[in-house]
């Protein structure tokens, strides 16, 4: 029976609902309301913090009444609805793009102002919702923005994690680990403590009753049960009320905190401990990117998930009592990576084992509702489950597996006779020991569209990884979205500056919410004032960011020279190659060291900026970043040099971190070796505030040459057709030599010139031993000189004002806006929902 008030109350009840508040002195009230009685603090206690808190619950108070009028709409109106299942969402601050979305900063900044308060300050307060490790999470997140901003009927599902990814600390040049405790005070989350749902893990599966059709039913039972309990985050769109919901599970134990007869007998320890075991499932981010642990931790957080979230959405369709044969009708699931691809599992197995379906209707239902999008093709990234550990933790889905292979196999083998290796490559069960899941393969087979995140991220999967599964179920279930990017946060709320000078341009603001809009922009560019109010304001972004070096790090940056900025994971298999980069800045110093003073002041004075987190433990990852800050020891200080050439590590890169130095970029770089980065998100977002980027072919880096112009980027290397034979060559090769400005570098490392050379030397053997996989030695001395074309260019500032605003006006394309319009017409299905606004 659900809880609700009885029809002839109801009018009393809607005449006291509550309102949202309208104007400053309402927002006022409702501050000081907050921090007096909610935090009961007062006039003589509130500093910064518990102003964050009291702005933060007015601002949530407005939030939460359209979003429970957003849910009651989408509710009445009964139409598809899309779930984003995803391991991370990686979120930020939540407090700046709220009032920007919902039209209330203004209001905030002189309310608060009034009340002693800079909004700046307040906004700092805010601990980031870092749920995510890199790219995979912050997508999610941009897309939850554009689902409500767009008005579709959305949801996300994911973990309440009580530890984010950790905090980066930078101890001695070396990256240490300190963990993210995050939820001391999250106004942005509501515990759903009545949202309850029991997952079960281990057991046994035993023979039942007889079903409807005769067949002996397989019972799954006597497992160890965990309790998943919903937190849900409002979803805020920008310019619309539509309001969307982020449900994240959190586990606990079942029946009770603790174990009362250990308790009573004395077993203190013991009685906590089941506790503690449930707790676990959702305690800690896995610090991965691009890596699979293949641990059994991480297989619960997958199922618990996973299990709790299917439970969720069977039982909301349910409600409209409609045929299960419209399931697919009304629900769209959308697998971020294959971190969720047991939901397949799953849903059958609720159909079969508890709805009682049959096998074959229960399968087609299940393949029509999942969509799955594939963020890699690196090896060491595809899931693979030991088969031993699912038959443990999983049994009853275990089973299934094996029958969805076998039904697939079969189909197989009807479309290709008697080919055996074929049946052996398409296998979900890898042979070996133990045998192994792919779990890649599970999730086309149980989807009815798998897509790539860029054009050759797409190209590149079915003519390698999947190529066996185009031919089996043909070209069109194969597609592209190319990612995006939520311009209200890396436009708008990042740099607010530019986006009013924008606005002053092309009209307003509906550009924010029609990205091709700044198309407008390029009937400026022969516009004298106009350029220079960009190019100040990017300067100003870069003064910005120097303040935050100089506060953070003691470091003393000219905000004149050229901002040369890398910052993202650095990955264990250096694809990114944040090493390449490194030792161009090596290169350069030495080159810097040669000449006559009269030569250097020629030079363009530089500053390179790295910054990203690897992951504890991943040694090459971890020696990387003391290469850099060992670097920066050297050449920051070296008199000769005098600020020619800084370089900085920035420590902790996260979500609120890269809104001061995305806009801060004259140039970034995105030089993965060419196939490796699916795509790259942060290459749009510095070209979307005016950086120009320097690139491999590689990723989302080919469209935004395609959409900006081969003139307005620094593109550099080997291609991706050519990566292969070079690595033949390296491995097997005659007389490979090593690239000579690569050899120096790595003569000046080995020389002690950056401390102790046995630090580096795994480093500089994966180039030589290692058969440098990735590629360095090759794209080396185009690296090398592409950034000199970059020097050259940057001297030209009319002309590299040209090229900035060129590029911007070019960017539409990578709206996140139009990625989420091009799954729901091509992969979903599902129309915009009509929110009426309050
Ligand atoms: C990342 C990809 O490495 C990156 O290229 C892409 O832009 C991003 O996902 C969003 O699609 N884990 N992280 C990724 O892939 C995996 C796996």
């Amino acid at each position: 029976v659900e809880a609700s008030i009885p029809q002839p109350l109801r009018e009393t009840w809607l005449k006291l609902s509550a309102c949202e508040f309208n104007g400053k002195e309402q927002f006022q009230k409702e501050v000081v309301r907050h921090v007096e009685t909610t935090l009961a603090r007062s006039i003589y206690n509130c500093d910064d913090n518990a102003a964050y808190s009291g702005t933060a619950l007015a601002i949530r108070d407005n939030l939460v009444i359209k979003w429970n009028k957003t849910q009651q709409q989408q509710t009445l109106q009964d139409q598809k609805r899309v779930y984003y299942l995803s391991l991370e969402f990686l979120m930020g601050r939540t407090l700046d793009n709220a009032m920007l979305n919902t039209g209330l900063k203004d209001t905030a900044r002189e309310g608060v102002g009034e009340l002693g308060f800079r909004i700046e300050d307040i906004i700092d307060q805010e601990h980031d919702a870092a749920l995510g490790n890199g790219g995979l999470g912050r997508l999610a997140a941009c897309f939850l923005d554009s689902l409500a901003t767009l008005n579709y009927p959305a949801w996300g599902y994911g973990l309440r994690y009580r530890y984010g990814i950790f905090k980066q600390e930078i101890i001695n040049g070396f990256q240490a680990e300190v963990p993210d405790y995050w939820l001391d005070f999250n106004p942005w989350e509501f515990p759903r403590h009545d949202v309850a749902i029991d997952v079960m893990f281990y057991g046994t599966v035993n023979p039942g009753p007889r079903d409807d059709h005769g067949n002996i039913k397989k019972v799954w039972e006597g497992g160890e049960i965990v309790q998943a309990i919903a937190y849900d985050v409002p979803i805020p769109g920008y310019g619309t009320d539509c309001t969307n919901n982020l449900r994240l599970w959190s586990s606990k134990p079942s029946g009770g905190e603790f174990d009362f007869g250990r308790f009573n007998s004395g077993d203190y320890e013991g009685s906590i401990r089941d506790q503690q075991r449930a707790e676990t499932i959702s305690a800690v981010l896995y610090p991965n990117d691009n890596i699979d642990a293949g641990k059994e931790l991480r297989l619960k957080q997958q199922y618990f998930w996973v299990a709790a979230s299917l439970h969720d959405i069977v039982r909301r369709f349910k409600k409209s009592h409609r045929p299960w044969k419209e399931f697919p009708e009304q629900v769209a699931i959308q697998l971020n990576d294959t971190h969720p691809t047991l939901a397949i599992v799953e849903l059958q197995r609720i159909f079969i084992d508890i709805e009682n379906m049959p096998w074959d209707e229960a399968w087609s239902i299940v393949t029509r509702t999942f969509g799955y999008t594939n963020h890699t093709v690196l090896p060491e990234a595809l899931e693979k489950w030991s088969v031993p550990l699912v038959q443990n933790l999983l049994p009853r889905h275990l089973q299934i597996i094996y029958d969805i292979n076998l039904f697939f196999l079969q189909s197989v083998e009807r479309k290709f006779p008697k080919d055996r290796d074929l049946l052996r490559r398409v296998s979900v069960v890898e042979e070996g020991t133990p045998q192994v899941l792919r779990m890649a393969y599970l999730a086309i087979i149980g989807s009815h569209k798998v897509n790539g995140v860029a054009e050759l991220h797409s190209d590149l999967i079915k003519a390698t990884i999947f190529k066996d599964f185009v031919d089996i179920f043909g070209q069109d279930k194969f597609t592209n979205v190319t990612n995006g990017i939520t311009p209200r946060r890396w436009l708008h709320q990042a740099n607010p500056k530019l986006s009013d000078l924008i606005a002053s341009k092309v009209g307003g603001y509906d550009f924010l919410r029609d990205l091709t809009k700044l198309n407008v922009l390029e009937k400026y560019i022969d516009d004298k004032t106009f350029k220079k109010e960009w190019m100040e304001i990017k300067l100003a972004a870069k003064v910005k960011l120097a303040k935050y070096i100089k506060d953070t790090t003691q470091m003393s940056v000219n905000p004149h020279s050229l901002f040369d900025i890398q910052v993202k994971r650095i990955h264990e298999s250096q694809y990114k190659r944040q090493q390449m980069n490194i030792f161009g800045v090596i290169y350069r110093y030495l080159r810097l060291k040669e000449m006559t003073p009269e030569e250097r002041k020629k030079q363009v004075p530089r500053t390179s900026i790295f910054g990203g987190k690897a992951a504890p433990g991943y040694w090459m990852a971890k020696t990387i970043i003391r290469l850099i800050t060992a670097v920066g020891e050297v050449v920051n200080q070296d008199k000769e040099i005098n600020g020619l050439l800084k370089v900085i590590f920035i420590e902790d890169y996260n979500v609120s971190k890269a809104e001061i130095i995305v806009p801060a970029s004259d140039i970034s770089e995105h030089i993965s070796t060419a196939g490796t980065e699916a795509s790259g998100t942060s290459n749009m977002k510095f070209v979307l505030n005016g950086g120009l980027i320097i690139g491999t072919c590689d990723g989302a880096n080919i469209e935004i040459t395609r959409e900006i112009g081969e003139e307005n980027i620094f593109l550099l290397g080997n291609l991706a057709e050519q990566v292969e034979d070079l690595r033949h060559q390296h491995r097997f090769g005659k007389d490979v030599t090593m690239d000579p400005k690569l050899r120096e570098v790595c003569d000046a490392i080995e020389a002690g010139r950056f401390g102790p050379e046995q630090t580096y030397s795994g480093l500089i053997a994966s180039l030589t031993i290692g058969f440098d996989y990735y590629l360095v030695s090759d794209d080396f001395s185009s690296y090398v000189a592409t950034q000199d074309l970059v020097d050259e260019a940057y001297k030209d500032q009319d002309g590299w004002a040209t090229k900035s605003i060129t590029s911007v006006a070019r960017m539409g394309f990578f709206s996140a806006d139009r990625a989420i319009n091009e799954y729901a017409d091509e992969i979903w299905n599902v129309e915009p929902s009509n929110i009426k606004p309050s």
